[in-house]
């Protein structure tokens, strides 16, 4: 956790040269432990921070952007490494209305670590335009994010209409909201609840890139 609070403040500097610097300290680490045990709880304790009137709105809005950047640079070095083989599909979006996306998106980077092709929509997208992607790409993972209560009522439309677009797809519902509330009435068959990205990484494991378990090409 110090190391969390510690990257936190550099966060509210809003100084991204410091804060990669910081990161280039954890070099040797797993990503999953990075994501888990700095990045994450970095941004929960600035959630607190704001609860409490300790930081203001701009404060939050900075130290996001900082850590915006510090996710797309960690992730920099997997994107180049990607081939044209073929290779296992996964798509993630937030529900619309929904603008946190920090988690989405340490989960889509997750996937292209191990190897899959990825289409990440970050914040807000109307299911409409989500549907006709998982119908037209036939991705064998869709991943999707909810952290405000208000929107939890259109996981279900989101869940059951990409199961219909998309059988073969595995749905995770993932976000703030499944570490507090049982989701089981919100999701389809073939969705799986996963509130942290530890849950993610197991699974992962278990679906290597060249292990065809449905016949998605
Ligand atoms: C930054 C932030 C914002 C930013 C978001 C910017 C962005 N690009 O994401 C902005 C300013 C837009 C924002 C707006 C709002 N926010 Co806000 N926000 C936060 C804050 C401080 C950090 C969010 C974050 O990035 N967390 C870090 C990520 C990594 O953690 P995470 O989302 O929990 O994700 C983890 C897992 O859930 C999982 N995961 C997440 N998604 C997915 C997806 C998949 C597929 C998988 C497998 C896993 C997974 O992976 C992560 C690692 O384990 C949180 C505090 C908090 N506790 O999170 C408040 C917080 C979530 N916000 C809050 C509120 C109230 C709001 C607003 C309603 C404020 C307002 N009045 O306007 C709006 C709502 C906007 C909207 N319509 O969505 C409250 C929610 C309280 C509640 N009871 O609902 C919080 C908790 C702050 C607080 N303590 O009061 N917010």
């Amino acid at each position: 956790m110090f190391k969390a609070t510690e990257f936190a403040e550099i966060l509210l500097k809003g100084d991204a040269t410091q804060a990669w610097i910081y990161m280039e300290g954890y070099k040797d680490e797993e990503i999953l432990t990075i994501y888990e045990e700095i990045i994450t709880p970095a941004m929960h304790h600035i959630g607190l921070l704001w609860q409490n009137n300790k930081i203001t709105v701009a404060d939050e809005h900075i130290a996001t952007a900082v850590c915006d950047f510090v996710l797309s640079r960690l992730s920099s070095a997997q994107l180049s490494r990607q081939d044209s083989a073929p290779r296992k599909r996964a798509m993630f979006l937030c529900l619309e209305g929904e603008q946190h996306y920090l988690g989405l998106k340490m989960a889509n980077y997750l996937f292209v670590a191990n190897g899959w092709e990825t289409k990440y929509f970050g914040p807000n997208l109307p299911l409409e335009y989500a549907r006709q992607t998982a119908l037209e790409w036939e991705p064998n993972v869709i991943g999707l994010s909810v952290s405000i209560v208000t929107h939890l009522p259109k996981l279900k439309s989101y869940c059951n209409q990409l199961e219909a677009a998309a059988p073969i797809a595995t749905i995770f519902a993932g976000g703030r909201l499944g570490e507090k509330y049982d989701l089981t009435n919100h999701i389809s068959r073939n969705t799986l609840i996963a509130s942290n990205l530890s849950f993610l990484n197991d699974w992962l494991k278990n679906h290597e890139i060249g292990e065809k378990e449905n016949a998605a090409y």
